[in-house]
């Protein structure tokens, strides 16, 4: 039986431009801050990526809080102590409220860790049966419907199979109906990450006439109640992101009717665990699930894939390929898509593998080691 002795821990960051600014209800994003995660543990290293924000806008964690956290307070519980299966992790941090994100980075590279000591690739430590995922894509907010109309045929183009458009008051209605009306039936949704209320619930039903397959969270951040009113209101199914930070919190969010979808991210959920738990009950509860994004680098990109080769993913997800953002991906081989329009879910066992070392290394501003005492 595998046991790990988590006896090192390291924080590299990094700073890495988009190759587009990507515009959002939150304002344009031109670079992300990335934190990678590394679990040095009985010979293997495991990767793991921070997928918080510089600022504090899709959710409270920022990068510098969500180093706070690792240091201060998850890494206390974490150095030094034997893993014997890698949903621990998660239960040694339940008594530390919220900060997923932080969670999540140190408990995916524990997961990477795992695959790698066990020579199993992570899809199928997961339970993940799939070999390739259908290839989506989140395309921003764009200067204007023409631009944004060259931007969607590029994409199908390339081969991805379904299209998710950010929307925010004043670039929702026009622009989606000029994206339906110019390539048909393509598989197609709408994000507002919480750019509307209430009171916009006559404005959102015109986007009923589209058949948009949901609307992913366009009320309040941490609101389940308004969604549920908005609902009925509504003939498209309306997806939940930034609301659900729980298995639980879907199980309650679908209780009341506040959605019918959820966007699983797991920096949002605190790791794979939970994100395992939340599909579970997916399943059961017979709710279509998709893996989210956060314009992660080749480490976290590659989680999510074999997190998707799931069977209760059943709906595409913001599965891109590397150079959806970036130029030249941290790993090697890039993630690309395939002539059907689906990635390959990754049987490498353990990102460090496929890292691009030196790359990375070039890349790197600070670094911090940590070790069990
Ligand atoms: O709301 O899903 C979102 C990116 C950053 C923060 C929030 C979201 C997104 C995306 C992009 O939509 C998903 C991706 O391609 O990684
Ligand atoms: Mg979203």
């Amino acid at each position: 039986m595998t046991s790990l002795r988590i006896e090192r821990v390291d924080l590299l960051q990094l700073q890495l431009r988009l190759r587009h600014p990507f515009v959002t209800s939150f304002g344009p994003q031109h670079e992300r801050h990335v934190v990678l995660v590394r679990v040095h543990a009985d010979g293997v290293d495991g990767w793991g990526e921070l997928v918080a924000g510089r600022n504090p806008v899709y959710s409270e964690e920022t990068v510098a809080t969500a180093l706070t956290v690792i240091r201060d307070h998850l890494l206390v519980l974490t150095l030094g102590r034997r893993v014997d299966d890698p949903r621990q992790p998660a239960s040694w941090w339940r008594k530390i409220r919220g900060n997923p994100m932080a969670k999540a980075a140190v408990e995916m590279a524990v997961w990477d860790a795992w695959s790698a000591a066990t020579a199993t690739p992570l899809a199928a430590l997961l339970g993940g049966s799939r070999t390739a995922v259908p290839a989506g894509v989140s395309i921003g907010i764009q200067d204007s419907t023409s631009a944004l109309l060259d931007r969607v045929e590029q994409f199908l183009e390339r081969g991805y199979v379904r299209i998710k458009l950010k929307i925010a008051p004043g670039s929702d209605v026009t622009p989606v109906a000029a994206v339906r009306e110019r390539f048909g039936d393509v598989a197609l949704m709408a994000d507002a990450n919480s750019a509307y209320t209430l009171d916009d619930a006559e404005h959102l039903a015109q986007l009923d006439a589209f058949e948009l397959t949901m609307i992913e969270q366009p009320l309040a951040h941490d609101d389940i109640i308004d969604h549920a009113s908005l609902a009925p209101r509504v003939r498209t199914p309306l997806c939940l992101d930034e609301s659900v930070r729980s298995a639980d919190d879907a199980r309650r969010a679908l209780h009341i009717g506040a959605c019918r979808i959820i966007n699983c991210k797991p920096g949002r959920l605190g790791g794979l665990s939970e994100s395992l738990a939340l599909h579970d009950w997916a399943v059961d509860a017979g709710v279509p699930l998709w893996v989210g994004g956060m314009l992660e680098t080749g480490v976290g990109r590659l989680h999510n894939i074999a997190l998707a080769s799931l069977p209760g993913f059943t709906l595409p997800g913001d599965t891109s390929a590397s150079d959806r953002y970036w130029h030249t991906d941290i790993i090697e081989p890039a993630v690309t898509i395939a002539a059907d329009g689906t990635v390959a879910v990754p049987t490498v066992a353990g990102v460090d593998a496929v890292l691009d070392h030196e790359r990375l290394q070039s890349l790197v501003t600070h670094r911090a080691s940590f070790t069990a005492s």
